[in-house]
């Protein structure tokens, strides 16, 4: 069942690609022996950044080459495979584009993407990215806040939770068609209030200083940097305010092992893998691959730790 584009996979791609398959096989796909591999001597990462650098491993704030950033991609409605997404999306039109924001706002709106980054702008955000498979980026996002958006629709208060709904274009987007494998679309991913509101959350536009591409979520995605990848929802077309906790795509597929909180976490590993490190795309050589380790809250933790306090992170995961 499973498809190797390469006989001899690119080291880079090792540990994505089992655990890529590995949380394909969810569904009885594939999977097997690859997991018994292992993925990394977990107990000697433990350390932290510091111990990291003494070891000479790379610093957390590199950019990963654009290439990497644009082609080794997780957007499922293109395929499964990290090169899909690239290839695949051909005949995607990120324009015109439109934005449904309503709920409980007071000003309900449908957006044309020119009008909101003209109203909105963009800035320059240099971003760790961390995926839930343990493979990690440093990537230079163009976008605006999402709260800027938000405060702008002026939120209700009763509102307690945004929902977030991706395009669904099966005669643009292969994944959609292919019965193989599926999460259920529209993909969908949601946040608190407080985590839509907080500063470091983006709604982005571009990377490396171009609009987006079709594989990056073009043309507007959101980035939740001290969140796993997949909260990252990619081709938004309607984000809706709501009072109730939003279903989101993964959690649904698998909710023992994807939480609605999705906070990165080296001390709550994924049921099938360890979160305690995480290797660094773009580094590392065909024969040895580069690792760090996973920082709490993606590094984040100075910025959002007081979001969580008193929950409990292994139940709320
Ligand atoms: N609509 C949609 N959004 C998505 C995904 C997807 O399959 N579909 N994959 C998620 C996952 S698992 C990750 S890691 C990030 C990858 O973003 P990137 O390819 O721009 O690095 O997008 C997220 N957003
Ligand atoms: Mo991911």
């Amino acid at each position: 069942m499973a498809v190797y584009r390469y006989p001899c996979p690119l080291s880079s791609e090792i540990t994505p690609r089992h655990l890529f398959f590995s949380r394909r096989a969810l569904l009885g796909a594939a999977a097997g022996g690859v997991l018994a591999a292992g993925l990394n001597p977990a107990g000697a990462l433990a350390d932290g950044e510091a111990a990291a650098a003494a070891r000479g491993w790379p610093a957390a704030e590199t950019p990963t080459p654009k290439n990497d950033v644009t082609h080794y991609n997780n957007f499922y409605e293109f395929g499964m495979e990290k090169s899909d997404p690239a290839e695949l999306s051909g005949s995607f039109h990120s324009r015109p584009w439109q934005v449904q924001v309503d709920g409980l706002v007071e000003h309900p709106q449908t957006w044309d993407l020119d009008a909101l980054t003209a109203r909105f702008g963009h800035e320059d955000r240099l971003y760790r990215m961390r995926c839930v498979e343990a493979w990690s980026m440093v990537i230079p996002w163009q976008g605006f806040e999402l709260g800027a958006l938000l405060r702008a629709a002026g939120v209700k208060a009763d509102a307690r939770y945004v929902a977030f709904t991706s395009v669904v274009r099966p005669s643009e987007m292969p994944g959609q068609r292919s019965g193989l494998f599926s999460l259920h679309w529209p993909y969908v991913e949601g946040l608190r209030l407080d985590e839509a509101l907080h500063p470091l959350t983006l709604l982005a536009t571009g990377v490396y200083g171009d609009p987006l591409p079709a594989q990056n979520g073009a043309p507007i995605r959101l980035v939740v940097p001290w969140k796993y990848g997949f909260k990252g929802i990619k081709s938004i077309t309607r984000i809706t305010v709501t009072d109730k906790q939003p279903p989101t795509s993964w959690n649904q597929m698998a909710p023992e092992e994807y939480g609605f909180y999705a906070n990165v976490n080296p001390d709550v590993d994924h049921p099938r893998w360890s979160q305690s490190s995480e290797q660094i795309i773009g580094e590392g050589s065909l024969f040895r691959a580069a690792r760090r380790p996973t920082r709490m809250f993606n590094g984040y933790a100075e910025q959002v730790a007081s979001l969580y306090k008193g929950m409990d992170l292994r139940k709320e995961f």
